[in-house]
């Protein structure tokens, strides 16, 4: 089998399949105690990610234990903040933790060039992770969205509202584009690298577009998407690799997604209409289960699984995931009976 053989990269190629490919965002996590039992040996969550054959054997525990199409890098969003010298930390129950934010203008205008081989032990865990996986299972590598690295860097931590953000980004407009600008090349360089150590497909994930309004949207997030994955398209490297667009709980339509040019959108859970005579050939399509579906029993299981199917399975190009991550609340069992009940299907 060779990795053009996969299923995945099938789907995101937009071709109709029998059984559509399946993978989890965060099928790597605490929920399973194959993972707790690596974490508990380290304090900080960030030192883990910098151990490239821990990052491997994390990588392929969902695949050994649930036979998925699609293997994802066991990193973090938060590496890129982290090699800009923002000092990111996550301790015990807190989330990540920034040691030196982004306060002022001049924290932005002073920032050091980012040097992308500063996170050579993310491409050595590509690397490592490609070897040890079966030729048909792809590889995806990751980014966040320069929105949400901007957000986390500028607030210092996670919050609900990232009300410190938005205030920054209102009274200091042009040094918040400039940040946006200086995350934009970052996230590409990184990419970069990635697929040059193995990664097959590409997500970007805007894990907090649910922050701003349509418009805002367009100038703090899609304007830099567009352009990170232009500079993707334009690379004789990255060309080739598809792209795939998360963006959580988005007050915009999917429509406005698909502008992005990425090749496929994923979908987060709340989404239950789609414009299908507008994004088939487009785009392929991710998603979407609600994960707080996977807390219930076996026949609600199935019947919003059944939901989820109707909506998308005839549709050109479809790839079953969840509409965010896994929690860590969840069963890995559930994991196991989903998986197997698609297929069953
Ligand atoms: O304590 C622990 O064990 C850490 C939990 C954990 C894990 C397993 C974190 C901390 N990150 C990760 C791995 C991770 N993060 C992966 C690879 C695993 C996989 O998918 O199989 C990926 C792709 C991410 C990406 C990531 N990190 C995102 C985007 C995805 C999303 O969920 O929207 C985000 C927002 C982060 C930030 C982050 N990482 C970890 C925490 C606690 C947070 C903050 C989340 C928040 O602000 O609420």
């Amino acid at each position: 089998m060779k990795t053009s053989d996969s299923i995945f990269l099938r789907a995101l190629n937009k071709e109709s399949l029998e059984i559509p490919p399946i993978w989890y965002m965060r099928q790597a996590g605490r929920y399973m105690p194959e993972y707790r039992a690596v974490r508990k040996k380290f304090r900080n969550f960030l030192d883990m990610c910098k151990n490239p054959e821990v990052c491997c054997e994390l990588a392929l525990q969902p695949i050994n234990a649930f036979n998925l199409d699609a293997s994802i890098l066991f990193s973090d969003i938060l590496t890129i903040p982290d090699a800009f010298g923002l000092g990111v930390e996550f301790l015990e129950g807190e989330g990540p933790v920034f040691k030196n934010p982004i306060k002022t203008p001049k924290d932005i205008s002073s920032l050091p060039e980012f040097n992308s081989d500063d996170l050579s032990y993310v491409y050595e865990a590509v690397s490592n992770i490609k070897r040890a996986l079966p030729k048909n299972i792809p590889l995806i590598g990751f980014c966040g969205s320069p929105w949400t690295l901007a957000a986390y860097s500028i607030e210092g931590r996670s919050s609900k509202d990232f009300n410190y953000t938005k205030d920054f980004i209102n009274q200091n407009n042009d040094s918040a584009h400039l940040f946006l600008e200086k995350l934009t090349n970052a996230c590409f360089l990184y990419l970069k690298q990635q697929v040059q150590a193995g990664a097959d497909v590409i997500q970007i994930f805007d894990s907090w577009a649910n922050l701003l309004n349509a418009d805002q949207y367009e100038a703090y997030s899609m304007g830099y998407v567009k352009k990170l994955i232009a500079l993707l398209k334009e690379d004789e490297q990255t060309s080739n690799a598809p792209i795939i667009l998360f963006a959580r709980d988005p007050s915009f339509n999917t429509n406005k997604m698909a502008e992005s040019n990425a090749d496929c959108l994923s979908l987060f859970w709340n989404i239950d209409k789609i414009d299908k005579s507008f994004l088939q050939g487009k785009v392929a399509l991710q998603g979407n289960l609600n994960p707080k579906v996977l807390l219930e029993d076996n026949d609600l299981i199935e019947a919003e699984l059944n939901k989820v199917l109707d909506m998308f399975s005839k549709y050109p190009g479809y790839i079953f995931n969840l509409g965010h991550g896994i929690t860590p609340d969840i069963n890995p069992d559930k994991i196991k009976f989903l998986t197997e009940l698609i297929r069953s299907k």
